[in-house]
Order: structure tokens, then C-alpha cells, then sequence
């Protein structure tokens, strides 16, 4: 039975990870925050149908020691790091801590991996962050990095870092350039899911409004477990290698409200307002992805539209609000 560990395993990636893992046979491990332990109801939510499956192990990823313990007791075969700060903030505020969480825990991991399990595959969630203000579109693996983010760079960063052991210490170490990829267990922080719950507050009669920021902002959505399935075939590719992950279809902010609202039959005009404090003062340069080389080597293709990615995170918000009434 092969053993994979997993960093990120509470959020929307890490939770479809470990079910498809599982499912997949693997004994699958996970590192989680004590604050995660403590506070269970919320933080483990989207593993809460798991818990008795996986095994935890509680840590900080920040802490170079206990990274290491922990290889050495799992002496895993496949370490898919998705753990990051993952929002993207331009306020150059947090700047150290989001620079120093999302390099130095890749470097932790590859380093004890290096030295305790020098076969383990290990995958990096990079970011179409990496591209920011792209020099080229659609962007492919072929494409110039040039981040406009503090959590772009800290992504290239520990990139080059990845690839830098794959290709001086010859380990299986691989990135998935990951483009934005929603589902209901998506973050309520980030724009589809802020929708569909805001959705599900007005349809429920709690809320009559909903407030954003730039809504002909467009991106390149793509559904979340679709994204997991990919990150698995990378790690079981013949060679170690970097994969754009996107659909190559974009779509408007305004584009996810239509859908959103159409699923409880009402106009989203009559429930928008604009509220500045989220508006990006720099999104000049709109990244789509091209995943050819996915789809030739791994045989990797999206499989939802986002209309129905959206549909399902409606429904599943309506129900999710309902059952606390
Ligand atoms: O949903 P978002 O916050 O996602 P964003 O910034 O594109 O980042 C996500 O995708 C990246 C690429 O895969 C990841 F690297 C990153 O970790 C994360 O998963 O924003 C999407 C768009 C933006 O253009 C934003 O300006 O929605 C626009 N938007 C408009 N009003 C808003 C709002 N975004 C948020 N979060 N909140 C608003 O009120």
C-alpha cells in the first residue's frame, strides 16, 4: 500500500486529495495546525468525513523539526505540499510571513524528504499567480514568470526551489501551475463561493445584498476535484515535470453572479452594490491557461463548465444554511 502525506489537507484541494487517495488505496497521512485540532467544527469541516480514514499528524509546517520527525516516521512515497497562504493580497502588509510560510515549509519538506526518503514523488501547488502580469497569453509551461503578487513571487520562489532539486539532486519533484479552481468547499474569502453564499443568504431571506468589487474582473475557473485528479497524474507521470492546470476559458465576475442568481430565479442587479475595500487596483492582465502538454501526457482535460460548477455551489450553500435553521 503506497503512503502519501499531504500539507493543506483542510482546505478545498487537500480534502478532495485525501478522498481521492484513499480511494485509490493509499494509507494516507496529513499535517494539521494544532489552531485546526482546537477548533474542529470549523477548521476540519471539509474533512470531517474522513478524520477516522487519515492520519493526522499535528504540527506547524513553518517549524523545520518537526517537518523532519514527521518524514522520518512516515517515510512517505508521495508528499503533495499544498499548504500556502493562498489569498492574493496586494497590500504588501503580511509580506514576511506570507514570503517566509510559503518558501521556507517547500524547503523543509524537501530537504527532510531528501535525507529520509530520497524515492518519495513530491508535487508543489504553484500558481497562475507565477505569470501576474503575463508576457504572453494563453500562458503555457513555456512562458515567462513575471509575478505582480507577494504571493506570486513567494509561489515562484519555492518553484525554483522544486525544481532546482528534481534537477541537481535528482529527485521526483514536480509543480502543478494551477489556474483558480472552485467547488463548494471552496473558501469563503474568495470570490465564487463569497457569491454562491451570498446567494443562498438572500434566496433563505437573510440578506438582501451582496457587495464586490470589480465584477468585469475575468478569470480562468475550473472545478476543484478535477484539479486533484490532475495533481495525482503528475505525480504518477513517467518523469518528473511542471503542468499548467487551467480550462483556457475565461469568464467575468459579473459572468459567476448571472449563473449564481439564475439557479434561485433572480436578477443579480437588483442585489449588487460596489464596495471599493475589494476592488484590485491591479488587474490589468488577465491570465488564461493552455493545458495541451496535460492533455497530451497525461490525458488530463477539464470536465465542467462553470455554470455548473456554480450550480453545485448554490445548491450546496442552500443547503448548507438550511440545516443550521
Ligand atoms: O476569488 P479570488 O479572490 O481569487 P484570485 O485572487 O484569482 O486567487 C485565487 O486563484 C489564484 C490562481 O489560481 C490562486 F493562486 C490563489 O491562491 C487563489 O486560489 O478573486 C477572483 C477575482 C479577482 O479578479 C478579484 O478582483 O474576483 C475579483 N473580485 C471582485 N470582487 C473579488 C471581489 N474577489 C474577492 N475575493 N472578493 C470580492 O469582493
Amino acid at each position: 500500500m503506497p503512503t502519501a502525506l499531504i500539507t493543506g489537507v483542510t482546505g478545498q484541494d487537500g480534502s478532495y486529495l485525501a478522498e481521492l487517495l484513499l480511494a485509490r488505496g493509499y494509507e494516507v497521512h496529513a499535517i494539521v495546525r494544532r489552531e485546526a485540532i482546537e477548533d474542529a467544527d470549523r477548521r476540519l469541516a471539509n474533512i470531517s468525513h474522513l478524520t477516522k480514514s487519515l492520519q493526522l499528524h499535528v504540527a506547524s509546517i513553518d517549524n523545520h523539526l518537526s517537518v523532519y520527525k514527521i518524514i522520518a516516521s512516515v517515510v512517505p512515497d508521495e508528499c503533495y505540499h499544498l499548504a500556502a497562504a493562498s489569498f492574493v493580497s496586494y497590500s504588501f502588509d503580511d509580506e514576511a510571513s506570507v514570503l517566509q510560510s510559503n518558501f521556507n515549509a517547500t524547503h523543509f519538506l524537501l530537504t527532510s524528504l531528501k535525507e529520509l526518503a530520497p524515492h518519495c514523488r513530491f508535487y508543489f501547488a504553484g500558481s497562475s499567480e507565477m505569470f501576474g502580469h503575463a508576457l504572453g497569453t494563453p500562458q503555457d509551461e513555456s512562458t515567462e514568470f513575471n509575478p505582480r503578487s507577494i504571493y506570486g513571487i513567494s509561489k515562484l520562489a519555492a518553484y525554483h526551489l522544486v525544481r532546482n532539486y528534481r534537477q541537481n539532486h535528482g529527485m521526483f519533484a514536480c509543480a502543478g501551475i494551477l489556474y483558480n479552481h472552485e467547488s463548494p468547499r471552496r473558501g469563503f474569502e474568495f470570490v465564487t463561493r463569497k457569491i454562491t453564499s451570498a446567494v443562498a443568504r438572500i434566496h433563505l431571506g437573510h440578506a438582501t445584498t451582496i457587495e464586490l468589487g470589480n465584477v468585469e474582473a475575468r478569470r480562468d475557473w475550473g472545478y476543484a476535484p478535477d484539479y486533484v485528479d490532475a495533481m495525482h497524474r503528475i505525480m504518477r507521470h513517467d518523469v518528473p515535470d511542471d503542468f499548467v492546470i487551467a480550462t483556457g476559458t475565461l469568464h467575468s465576475v459579473r459572468d459567476v453572479l448571472e449563473c449564481a442568481f439564475a439557479v434561485v430565479g433572480l436578477d443579480y442587479r437588483s442585489h449588487l452594490r460596489f464596495n471599493p475595500e475589494y476592488f484590485r487596483p491591479d488587474e490589468a492582465v488577465t491570465l488564461c491557461g493552455n493545458h495541451a502538454k496535460a492533455k497530451r501526457l497525461l490525458g488530463w482535460t477539464p470536465t465542467r463548465k462553470l455554470e455548473d460548477i456554480v450550480d453545485e455551489m448554490v445548491r450546496k450553500d442552500i443547503a448548507l444554511l438550511g440545516a443550521k435553521e
